[in-house]
């Protein structure tokens, strides 16, 4: 169907060119191995509401679990088509490291130290973050500067712990870590009052808190400790790599250039009088399936992604914006485009 498409004259002759020049290349191993398998197995956080929490049914919805669903759009023309798994936090990039998931979409930060872990591929920050505290309102704390002798609870194996010991050590401040590893237990401490004050990315904390038995009782200190780019990260695979890549630039792009996964099918239907970067987007011959055929993939890719996942945007207020019990605003903060003051930045695709 695709095919019957009308693609301008320009795009088609730009796709022309090049393939004349290009010889296509086999998916990566890791991209066929998902291929053959029929799923693309994805690690996300067990429950982390707004973010990846599983239904009655034990099907997985939220933030980070969209982008798990991005690559099975974009890789088989079915967002169903991912494997998705709960999984404690360092396992997951254990798991990654042993080949036993093709992918996280999980809060995990990209730092130098990770980066260069030949088990590792990170490859887009889908939302930038910094580190924070969270504590009972009854402790009656305004500032992270008031925490001299407190006792933090923290994850194991995160930049969270490093953060927290560069920031206490840093000022001469005391403090006692309770580091616990199962997610659970975690909270229960802090819920309890094991800990004085939880610290994570300001992201968990903020899902954290809807899993307290009374939310009102905490609140977020608004000290922002350190930069967290929370990255997509890949079993290394220069395909698979570009399939998630990619297909996050699609998402991006789509947002500036107002497609959605609602107004798609109207935006198809006129495709020749759309802008020259939509119709690059979602044409046959278009930069998108010139890219597809490189990949071994369908050419429609980028549509399956809109259709079945939605532009980034879409994705942010659905699961955790600011009319979702996650309540984030986005306005004001790094996580827009570029063009209105924040850090994404839609990659171009011709
Ligand atoms: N982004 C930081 C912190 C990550 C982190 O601590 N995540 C925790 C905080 S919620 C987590 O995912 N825990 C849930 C789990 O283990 O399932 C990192 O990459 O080290």
């Amino acid at each position: 169907m695709l095919r019957h498409l009308y693609i301008g004259a320009p795009v088609a002759l730009a796709a022309a060119a090049f393939a004349a020049t290009s010889q296509p290349a086999a998916a990566g191993p890791v991209l066929d191995e998902i291929l053959e398998k029929g799923a693309v197995t994805c690690l996300v956080n067990s429950n982390s509401p707004g973010f990846s929490t599983p239904d009655s049914g034990g099907r997985y919805a939220g933030f980070n679990v969209a982008f798990c669903r991005m690559a099975a759009a974009a890789i088989f023309g079915d967002a169903d088509k991912a494997d998705i798994r709960g999984i404690g936090f360092s396992d997951s990039m254990k798991t990654i490291v042993a080949d036993g998931a093709h992918m996280a979409s999980r809060s995990i930060t990209r730092t130098g130290t990770r980066d260069t872990d030949p088990g590792m591929a990170f490859v887009v920050t889908t939302f930038y973050d910094g580190q924070g505290f969270m504590v009972p309102k009854k402790l009656g704390v305004a500032s992270a500067q008031e925490l001299d002798g407190a006792t933090v609870c923290a994850e194991e194996g995160s930049t969270t712990l490093l953060n927290i010991a560069d920031w206490f050590g840093d000022r001469n401040m005391n403090y006692k870590v309770e580091n616990i590893a199962d997610k659970t237990a975690r909270l229960q401490a802090f819920f309890s009052g094991k800990c004085d004050v939880m610290s994570s990315d300001f992201s968990a904390l903020a899902a954290d808190r809807l899993l307290a038995p009374e939310p009102a009782a905490y609140t977020l200190l608004p000290d922002v400790i350190s930069a967290e780019p929370l990255t997509l990260l890949a079993q290394p695979d220069q395909a698979l790599e570009s399939v998630l890549f990619w297909s996050f630039q699609v998402m991006l792009n789509a947002e500036a250039l107002g497609v959605t996964s609602e107004n798609i099918d109207a935006v198809l239907a006129d495709l020749e009088n759309q802008p020259a970067a939509v119709r690059r987007m979602f044409g046959a011959d278009s930069a998108m399936g010139d890219m597809a055929k490189k990949l071994g993939i369908a050419d429609d890719w980028a549509i399956a992604v809109i259709r079945q996942v939605g532009n980034y945007g879409e994705v942010f207020e659905r699961t955790i914006g600011s009319a979702s019990p996650m309540g984030l605003e986005r306005a004001g903060t790094a996580n827009r485009l570029w063009t209105e003051g924040g850090l994404l930045y839609a990659h171009p695709i011709r």
